[in-house]
């Protein structure tokens, strides 16, 4: 193999050795991934509008805070109603539409718990149609 050739095929083998180590940062570590989301709140949501499913309500738990007013928006096919067990805020039954609480100012973090009686016979059942507010101060 002459000698000018013999150049040639080395500088082509060194060209493509250090493509292959480059990064593309210059050499240098790459940037972080960026952080992850905040978790949500424990084990629901913190939003003042609600879906009234077929059957479930969502997001439960919700979290809101002291003296918000809070809209349920019926999004099924079927009736549903809201009972609170309280007694106070309740809507008729209903298929569609809205319905709204306004809950009241608290001192201390406050549960509202809350179910359809159509599909849920008590407010605390799992898998059941029923849910709970916390309002916090
Ligand atoms: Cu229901």
């Amino acid at each position: 193999m002459p000698m000018s050739r013999l150049l040639v095929v080395s500088a082509v083998l060194l060209l493509s050795a250090a493509c292959g180590s480059s990064t593309g940062y210059g050499g240098g570590t790459p940037p972080p991934p960026p952080p992850p989301p905040p978790p949500p709140p424990a084990g629901g949501g913190h939003t003042t509008s609600i879906d009234v499913k077929d059957n479930e309500f969502s997001p439960t738990p919700d979290t809101v805070s002291s003296g918000a007013t809070v809209t349920f928006t019926w999004t099924g096919t079927v009736a549903h109603n809201i009972k609170f067990e309280d007694g106070s805020g309740n809507s008729g039954d209903q298929t569609s539409g809205t319905h709204t609480r306004t809950f009241p100012t608290v001192t201390t973090a406050t549960s509202f718990r809350y179910r359809c009686t159509f599909h849920s016979t008590n407010f605390t059942s799992a898998n059941s149609m029923n849910a709970v507010i916390v309002v916090k101060p």
